[in-house]
């Protein structure tokens, strides 16, 4: 291709990725596949790879970060950043509205009114359309420059729409949504990371990492809600025009502002949002009102830093103080030990909250919580309650000047069985050892056991789980293979008066057992099987369902895999050494292999065959991954013929796959392969290889 076209089509992939992020981020209205998206955006990368003279730091490939450039440069803001004033009460803001009526001599004035998000506040600065840089607000003179890493927040526009002003400030918050920060907290869980403390820590945190591209990783996002410079433009007459006009210039700007008049109408949204504020995608810590229109503003004037045209109204406090009256711990169903607090109770965002959770020893030591304490509680939206932070100067020293209260230690013996409790090199989650001896591990276990990728138990939910552990009904997954009709007639009698619910019918001497009966056949149904769903069923820790396929296929049948030492485990294609030494252990503890055999006893039975093992063909020892559409074939037929020539064909693409076949719409699995270096085949290469495989 020539040069010039070259450019074009680099300048027509940026557009339509421009346009495709404008529709998904600004407008909620996306009208591009996943896979057109990556599709564009992969052909650009490989455009800027091999012309590199068409670099350009807001192209939509920019998102994914750069390499560390040191500290932070100081920026000056040309125009300083604003802080408000606060109201905590409805008469605060009737005194406001009174004054400005007052002092602007206009009767009803209208005010735009905007959630206040609880983040960090940024100033981006774009001269001719083009973002150029980014700063922090710091003390609203001189902020820091993070321009690198504002350019990887998707919803931060690197280059405007229409027609842009000679230079343009633009305000706003950079934030964690609610869900992002859950998930980003669950992976850092389960990868041993550190855990963001909340969604606002976790947006400044990220927002001033020195590498651009762990920033990269954490999910923020952007909202507009003001100006600074602005040079060769003509603005609107008020903010809420502003703000409309900043959305098509391609700001995202948050879904709840609109315009009120007069104090009632500035309440009545505040409570509004109030109402709304759990549900609301993102933390918000109050709402703001602000004089719409710009000549008002500028009769009103400031007071130091503060304008006197705006005020933030704050919600109660999500976060509150309280001590620690006790240190409890669950344990589930892999036994996991998992601390939390029983607190005196306290209201926050009005509703009393008594627990929170302490998620693992780690965050114990982190926190540093102990008995009698003082502690900050957060809570926020639909989210457990968690520790924010120990008040460390209310913690009474003893006359030698140490600290009165013990740091807290889990548990050695775990608090429901008494078996040990132990915690694993490198691991930050302490375990019960007792496995299915433990009543609370038995209940999970259960439940694990009849789920529906399990085996499968229709209508045998938590609850009566739980009251069939509780009265000793159940010892083992085996069990559930004993009870009668009358059996679970009984506990459901027994949970009802113990719960103080027994129905009225049950009162006047009427029985329903259809719901037993259909229980008992659902049981039965279950006892025909397959081994795979058994393996997967029994809950050995890491053995998930494809690790239980692979299991059932490579054995063939329950008994050799029982003989199986970790040595042979080993052997088995995607079994590490890890998983490899748990199976082990599980099939050597007598009382899982009693498990098994009652199992059998009782009747569950499943197909056994020989072993499936291709150690044979020129893939043997390979393992490989299929993913996106192919056109000559489906994908389970590929993946036949692979496995006919002796590959192992996977779900997931980790550091040990051979290589990944990308079809069509490839996505994820793709993008991890690209990650790890691992060697992707297109579906020509497939092909070819198909035809002469050697
Ligand atoms: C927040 N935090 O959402 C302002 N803010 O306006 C909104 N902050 C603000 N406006 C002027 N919506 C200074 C701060």
């Amino acid at each position: 291709m020539k040069a010039a076209t070259l450019q074009a089509r680099v300048e027509e992939l940026r557009r339509l990725l421009d346009d495709a992020n404008y529709r998904y981020y600004v407008l909620d209205d996306p009208d591009t596949t996943d896979a057109d998206y990556d599709k564009w955006l992969r052909e650009l990368e490989a455009l800027e790879r091999e012309h590199p003279e068409f670099a350009d730091p807001n192209s939509p490939t920019a998102r994914v970060g750069n390499a560390p450039s040191g500290k932070f440069a100081e920026v000056k803001h040309g125009v300083p950043m604003l802080s408000l004033a606060n109201a905590f009460e409805d008469g605060e803001v009737e005194e406001f509205v009174t004054r400005i009526t007052k002092e602007t001599g206009d009767a009803a004035p209208a005010f735009s009114v905007e959630p206040k998000l609880d983040g960090l506040a940024i100033s981006l600065r774009y001269e001719h359309g083009m973002f150029v840089r980014g700063a922090t607000r710091g003390d609203g003179a001189t902020g820091e420059d993070v321009s690198a890493n504002l350019r990887t927040i998707r919803t931060v526009p690197l280059r405007l729409r229409g027609e842009a002003p000679a230079v343009l400030e633009v305000r706003g918050e950079v934030f964690m949504p609610k869900a992002a920060f859950e998930k980003y907290n669950a992976w850092a869980r389960e990868h041993g990371e550190k855990t963001l403390a909340n969604p606002r820590n976790g947006a400044a945190g990220s927002l001033r990492q020195l590498d651009p591209r762990v920033t990269a990783q954490r999910p923020l996002a952007f909202y507009a809600y003001a100006l600074g410079e602005v040079d060769g433009a003509k603005l609107p007459a008020t903010h809420s025009n502003t703000l409309a006009w900043l959305r098509e210039l391609g700001f995202p700007v948050s879904a709840e502002v609109d315009v009120a008049t007069g104090a009632e109408g500035l309440l009545a949204y505040y409570r509004r949002i109030g109402e709304k504020r759990n549900a609301l995608p993102y933390d918000i810590d109050g709402v703001v009102y602000k004089l719409d229109r710009y000549d008002q503003q500028r009769a009103m004037g400031f007071v130091s830093r503060a304008p006197r045209w705006a005020i933030a109204h704050k919600y109660p406090a999500q976060e509150q103080a309280t001590t620690v009256e006790s240190i409890e711990v669950n344990v589930g169903r892999t036994g996991a030990v998992t601390p939390w607090v029983l607190m005196t109770p306290v209201q926050v965002g009005g509703v009393t909250v008594t627990r929170a959770t302490l998620h693992n020893a780690d965050q114990i030591a982190r926190l540093d919580v102990r008995v009698g304490d003082t502690i900050i509680v957060r809570r926020a939206g639909d989210v457990i309650p968690e520790v924010v932070r120990v008040i460390e100067d209310k913690r009474p020293l003893d006359a030698k000047g140490h600290p009165k209260f013990a740091a807290y230690q889990l548990p050695t013996a775990c608090p429901v069985c008494g078996s040990a409790v132990e915690r694993e090199e490198g691991e930050v989650v302490a375990r019960c050892t007792g496995g299915l001896f433990c009543p609370a591990q038995r209940v999970q276990a259960l439940f694990h056991f009849a789920s529906r990728r399990a085996m499968d138990i229709e209508g045998l939910g938590e609850r009566f789980i739980t009251a069939l552990v509780e009265f000793d009904m159940v010892r083992s997954v085996a069990d559930l293979y004993r009870l009668s009709v009358d059996d679970f007639v009984s506990m459901k009698q027994r949970a009802d008066e113990l719960a103080d619910t027994v129905p009225e019918t049950v009162k006047s001497g009427k029985v329903a057992t259809k719901w037993a009966e259909n229980l008992v056949g659902a049981i039965d149904a279950s006892r025909s099987t397959t081994l795979e769903r058994v393996l997967y069923a029994l809950g050995i820790r890491d053995v998930g369902e494809s690790t239980a396929r692979t299991l059932a296929r490579h054995f063939g049948a329950l008994d050799p895999l029982l003989q199986a030492d970790e040595e042979t485990l080993r052997q088995v294609p995607d079994i590490g050494p890890i998983v490899a030494a748990r199976i082990a252990h599980f099939f050597a503890e007598s009382h899982n292999r009693e498990v098994i055999a009652a199992l059998r006893a009782n009747g569950v039975r499943w197909p056994e065959g020989a072993p499936q093992r291709s150690a044979e063909g020129p893939l043997a020892g390979k393992t490989v991954v299929l993913t996106g559409g192919l056109s000559s074939m489906s994908r389970d037929e590929a993946g036949a013929k692979l496995e006919a020539l002796g590959a192992k064909v996977s779900g997931s693409v980790s550091k040990k796959t051979s290589f990944v076949v990308a079809g069509e719409a490839a996505g994820s699995k793709l993008a991890k392969a690209q990650e790890l270096g691992v060697e992707i085949w297109d579906e020509a290469k497939l092909l070819s290889y198909l035809a002469d495989p050697t």
